[in-house]
C-alpha cells in the first residue's frame, strides 16, 4: 500500500489503511493495528466495523490518549453506544479528567442494566439493586389475563408445542405473545410475564418482565427454574450457581428443548461433538445430552473443566465455552489484562457479546440469590497472561 498510495486518493488512501488496521486488530495484532490506522488521514472514510476496532486495538493496549480520539471521532450513532461512552469514561479517568469522566459514566449508566451500564454505575459508586420495586400481580390481574383473548391463544399453542414437540408450532407460539402484548403498559407487562412464568413459558416470561424501564421485577427479569438440579450439579461441579443461571440464560432463556443453527442443544447449548467428549470423561451416555438433568450436568462439568484449563479464570472459561478453550486462550494477552478489556477485544461478535451478557446476568443472579459478590467488576477481574 505504501508503494501504490501515491496512485490514490485521499479518501482512498484512508479507506485502505482502515482496511488493513482492521484486519491486524481483529487478529490481535494491535501495535500493527495501530500503525496502520495511524496513517488514516480521513476519518469519515472509516466504516463503523473499522472504527470500533481501532478503538479496541487502543483500548488493548490502554493507550488512553489515542482511545479517547478514536472515540471523539466516531460517528453520533456509535458514541451514543454505551460501550463507547462507558470507555471515553475510562480514558477521561485516565488522563486525570474527572469530571469529563463522570459525565460519560452518567450517560452510560442511564442506558438500562446492560454490562456498560452496571460497569459504568460502579465507577459512579453505585451497585446493582435486585429489590422488586413493585409488588407482584395480583392473582386477580393473572386470572383474567390468563382468559384474554390472544394471551390465551398464545398460551393454547405453547401447550401444544410442548406435549407435541412441534417447533414450529412453539414459534407461533412466542410470535403470538409477542403480538399479544406488544402495546402493554408495564403493569401489563409485568402481569403477563407472571402468567407465562407460571405456565412455564420462560423465554417469553423474560421477554415481557425485559421490556420494563421503570417498574422492575427482577425474580421475573433473571427467573431462576430447575434450582435443585442447577444448585446440586454447580455444587458437584466447583462453580458459582449464580454463574451457571447467567449463561443458562443466555444460551436457552431456559427452554428446554432450545437448538441453534449450528445444532448445540438444550438448557445449556452444548454441541453433540463436546457431549461425546464429555460423556467420554465423565461416564455418561452422550444421549444424555437430550434430558433435562443430562444437559445440566454436561453443561456444568464443561463449564468447571473449562475454567480449570483457563487458569481459573471464569471470564475466559465463558469465552472458551462458547468458542472452545483453545481460542479462550489464544485470545489472551501475554501479561494481565482487565477483564472486561480481554471481553471487549474479543475477535468473534458472537462470544464477545456472549461473555458480556453471561457475566453481566451472572452478577444480577448473584445478588438475587444473596451472595457477597456483587460487582461486575470485581466479577470481571483480571485475566492473567498466558503462560
Ligand atoms: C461450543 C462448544 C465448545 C466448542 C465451541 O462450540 O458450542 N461448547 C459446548 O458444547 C458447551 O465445546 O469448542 S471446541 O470443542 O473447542 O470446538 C466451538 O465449536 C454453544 C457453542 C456454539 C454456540 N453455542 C454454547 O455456547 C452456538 O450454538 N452458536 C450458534 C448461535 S446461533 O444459532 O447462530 O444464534
Amino acid at each position: 500500500l505504501s508503494d501504490m498510495e501515491s496512485g490514490l486518493s485521499r479518501e482512498q488512501r484512508s479507506f485502505a489503511w482502515g482496511v488493513l488496521g482492521h484486519y491486524h486488530a481483529q487478529s490481535q495484532n494491535m501495535p500493527t493495528a495501530l500503525s496502520y490506522y495511524g496513517r488514516v488521514s480521513d476519518h469519515k472514510q472509516l466504516t463503523d466495523e473499522q472504527l470500533e476496532w481501532y478503538a479496541r486495538a487502543a483500548l488493548r493496549l490502554q493507550r488512553w490518549d489515542e482511545l479517547a480520539s478514536v472515540i471523539q471521532h466516531m460517528p453520533e450513532k456509535l458514541q451514543k453506544d454505551p460501550t463507547w461512552q462507558y470507555w471515553l469514561g475510562r480514558s477521561f479517568a485516565a488522563q486525570g479528567k474527572s469530571s469529563q469522566a463522570k459525565e460519560m459514566y452518567e450517560k452510560a449508566a442511564a442506558s438500562g442494566r446492560n454490562f456498560y451500564a452496571v460497569l459504568a454505575g460502579e465507577e459512579l459508586g453505585r451497585r446493582i439493586n435486585t429489590r422488586n420495586n413493585v409488588s407482584d400481580a395480583d392473582a386477580k390481574d393473572v386470572r383474567r389475563m390468563s382468559e384474554d383473548g390472544a394471551i390465551k391463544r398464545a398460551l393454547v399453542l405453547f401447550k401444544n408445542s410442548q406435549s407435541n414437540g412441534d417447533s414450529k408450532m412453539r414459534r407461533q407460539a412466542q410470535a403470538e405473545w409477542r403480538f399479544a402484548t406488544r402495546d402493554f403498559n408495564e403493569d401489563n407487562l409485568l402481569t403477563a410475564a407472571q402468567v407465562a412464568f407460571d405456565n412455564q413459558f420462560y423465554d417469553m416470561a423474560i421477554n415481557s418482565a425485559d421490556r420494563t424501564d421503570h417498574k422492575l421485577n427482577y425474580k421475573l427479569r433473571y427467573i431462576s427454574p430447575f434450582k435443585d438440579l442447577t444448585v446440586r450439579y454447580a455444587a458437584q461441579a466447583g462453580i458459582d450457581p449464580a454463574w451457571v443461571y447467567g449463561l443458562i440464560r443466555q444460551e436457552s432463556r431456559f427452554v428446554m428443548g432450545a437448538q441453534s443453527s449450528v445444532g448445540a442443544q438444550g438448557l445449556m447449548q452444548v454441541m453433540p461433538a463436546t457431549a461425546r467428549e464429555i460423556a467420554g470423561k465423565i461416564g455418561m451416555s452422550s444421549s444424555e445430552l437430550y434430558t433435562m438433568d443430562g444437559n445440566i450436568r454436561m453443561g456444568t462439568w464443561y463449564m468447571a473443566d473449562a475454567k480449570r484449563r483457563l487458569q481459573n479464570n471464569e471470564v475466559m472459561a465463558t469465552a472458551g465455552y462458547n468458542a472452545g478453550p483453545g481460542r479462550a486462550r489464544n485470545w489472551q494477552a501475554s501479561s494481565p489484562l482487565e477483564g472486561a478489556i480481554y471481553a471487549e477485544t474479543i475477535p468473534f461478535t458472537e462470544t464477545r457479546d456472549y461473555v458480556k451478557k453471561v457475566m453481566t446476568n451472572a452478577t444480577y443472579y448473584a445478588s438475587l440469590f444473596n451472595e457477597p459478590q456483587t460487582s461486575l467488576k470485581q466479577r470481571m477481574g483480571t485475566v492473567p497472561g498466558r503462560y
